[in-house]
């Protein structure tokens, strides 16, 4: 194999080596990350009918793809965290023994991209050299990786010389498990029914087998970005989250960065791109990231916040120009879609971009659609990958390596009732108790009965690549450590009434909340203790430019004491799941929050 000069880590190549050993690949490429070889590839991926060109004045230097209809989405049923010991894992995720697991892997991959390419990722989470980033190397035989990489990743040639002779990276290898036999022809989404996302927390190593897709194949995001990098975080005293983070800047300038979790299908990135109401515009929103925060402690005692991405990997249905304008011109130019479907001019178009659809239409699977036929045109998990630096509100300090400081985390769920639309932990404590216990009801996008709460504790459920208590303990402690930790607030865009009818008006309007937050931290804004902690009055908002009554404030606001206890029972059995290693701290905030609730009069 032909190593290029610039590549100097002895550990670094001898494991390539290894990999190519192992999975026998017809050849090897190193990805510098220029734009004449993104070209390349994306002809490559154009002339294989991996890809589809856009119209390129609709839609400059982009493409479309589509997966194979049986590899959509990422697959928890067949996601591993592969520790040592069982219970280092915990309940929440699968486990198999590493040595079991590795021969496994090494028959699945031995010679798995035979007749491929295997393309070599070397790339940075986070600034290059910042002190919070952490490098990666992917191997791939999938080019369509390789190109989201570069959107999704700090990536190339230039990573090398960060790495140097002796710098440390996380080892990824990912191959789609097709491998194709002399004069075989390729499908334009190769990928294999058994699928493998495997992950070792001790190692800090990656490996994924058979899908093509989003977080089991761009495997700085999910993998590396939370699961391996909420491992590290914890042995090494930060923390890896799965939150956005955006700034908040006052009439009179004044900036306040907050980063916040959500579990899916509640609005993640239209939050972090949210455009004020035109009575609140001397307020301005930032955006720094839509999805990951990787965070450290500074000098100064406050949490510091990087986006260790650089691209947005997001949910195309339900973004159009009224719920995310900003997304809407992120995706204007030199992006990926995946999965949406095709217009006949050469654009997309997926379900919640326009109001009527047009009148015909190529759905995801390639087949002619019209508005009446009764399928979906786009794949309800079809995605656009695009560059953060495109976002018009994208923040001028997203890229300072030493981060931003956090002066708040909010959590937030879709919740029909018993979740207020804001309330602030007494302290970090009891914070952390808000965030354990986050759950979202389940909407008609996912699986099981609608409107059943699902547990998602600091929607890191699928991402924790340690014990949940653990994880429980890890924020405990980094309070503890802090002299200036965040402020901890709770938040619910999704109350509705007996109809079903939302009492918020959310997206825009939460400005609002957000100035409520902000009014907080920095010790402007009034508000009442309530059993769950501080709350605003009616008059503690800003309603300009809004008719909202206090009847309306009320029905958003109330807390149903015995929806609570309740809502408390289900604590419980969250707990009960996690017993063995829960810290007991929380188990008495849960009784103090019973005492509490049983005391109030309403
Ligand atoms: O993203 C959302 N946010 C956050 C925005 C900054 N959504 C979409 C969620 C699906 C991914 C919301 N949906 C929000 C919200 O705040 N609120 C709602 C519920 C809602 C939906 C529609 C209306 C009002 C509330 N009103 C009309 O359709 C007119
Ligand atoms: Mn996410």
């Amino acid at each position: 194999m032909n190593i290029p000069t610039y590549v100097k880590n002895e550990k670094a190549i001898s494991w390539i080596k290894e990999i190519a050993a192992l999975t026998k690949p017809e050849n090897v490429h190193w990805c510098d990350g220029s734009q004449e070889e993104n070209e390349t590839l994306c002809q490559e991926l154009v002339k294989s009918g991996t890809f589809i060109k856009l119209n390129e004045e609709k839609r400059p230097n982009s493409f479309l793809c589509r997966s194979d209809p049986s590899d959509v989405a990422r697959v928890e049923d067949r996601t591993f965290i592969c520790s040592v010991n069982k219970s280092d894992a915990g309940p929440t995720n699968n486990w198999i023994n590493p040595v079991e697991m590795k021969t496994t892997l090494k028959n699945l991959f031995n010679g798995c991209m035979h007749g491929r390419t295997m393309y070599i990722i070397p790339f940075s989470m986070g600034p290059l050299g910042s002190h919070i980033a952490h490098i990666g190397i992917e191997l791939t035989d999938s080019a369509y990786v390789v190109v989201n990489m570069r959107i999704m990743t700090r990536m190339g040639k230039s990573i090398w010389d960060v790495l140097g002779s002796n710098g440390e990276f996380v080892p990824c290898v990912h191959s789609v498990g097709a491998p194709l036999e002399p004069g075989q022809k390729d499908v334009p989404w190769p990928c294999n029914k058994e699928k493998y996302i495997v992950h070792y927390p001790e190692e800090h190593a990656i490996w994924s087998f058979g899908s093509g897709y989003g977080g089991n194949a761009l495997l700085g995001k999910k993998c590396f970005a939370l699961r391996i990098a909420s491992t590290m975080a914890r042995e090494q005293g930060w923390m890896a989250e799965h939150m956005l983070i955006m700034g908040l800047e006052s009439p009179q300038g004044e900036k306040t960065y907050i980063a916040g979790a959500f579990p899916s299908a509640c609005g993640k990135t239209n939050l972090a791109m949210l455009i004020p109401p035109p009575a609140l515009q001397g307020w301005k929103v930032t955006t720094v990231g839509d999805d990951i925060a990787w965070i450290k402690p500074g000098k100064d005692g406050r949490l510091y916040a990087i986006n260790p991405e650089y691209g947005y990997f997001g949910v195309a249905p339900g973004t159009s120009e009224k719920t995310n304008p900003n997304a809407m011109a992120t995706a204007r130019k030199n992006s990926i879609f995946t999965n949406v479907a095709l217009t006949l001019d050469g654009d997309v178009w997926w379900e919640g971009m326009t109001k009527t659809p047009p009148p015909q239409l190529i759905d995801w699977t390639g087949q002619p659609w019209t508005p009446d036929c009764g399928r979906k045109a786009a794949h309800p998990n079809a995605r656009f990958t695009t560059p953060a630096n495109q976002c018009p509100c994208i923040d001028p300090e997203w890229e300072n390596p030493d981060g931003v400081p956090i002066a708040a985390f909010i959590f937030g769920g879709r919740r029909s009732n018993t979740t207020p639309l804001v309330c602030q932990s007494l302290d970090w404590a009891n914070g952390v108790y808000l965030a354990a216990t986050l759950g979202s009801e389940t909407t008609a996008a996912a699986a099981g009965k609608v409107g059943q709460v699902r547990r998602d504790p600091f929607a890191m459920l699928p991402f924790c690549g340690y014990h949940m208590a653990d994880y429980f303990k890890h924020w405990l402690e980094m309070g503890r450590k802090v002299a200036h930790p965040p402020q901890i607030f709770g938040v619910n865009w999704f109350r509705v009434d007996n109809n079903g009818n939302f009492l918020w008006p959310g997206f825009g309007d939460n400005m609002r909340v957000l100035k409520w937050i902000v009014g907080r931290v920095n010790s402007k804004a009034q508000g009442v203790q309530s059993p769950l902690g501080w709350m605003p009055r009616y008059e503690d908002m800003d309603w300009s430019g809004m008719e909202f009554s206090r009847k309306q404030f009320e029905d958003v606001t109330n807390i149903d004491v015995e929806l609570w206890k309740k809502e408390i029972q289900l604590h419980e059995e969250l707990f009960m799941s996690l017993q063995d290693k829960l810290p007991k701290e929380l188990n008495s905030l849960r009784e103090q929050l019973l005492t509490k609730l049983s005391g109030s009069k309403k």
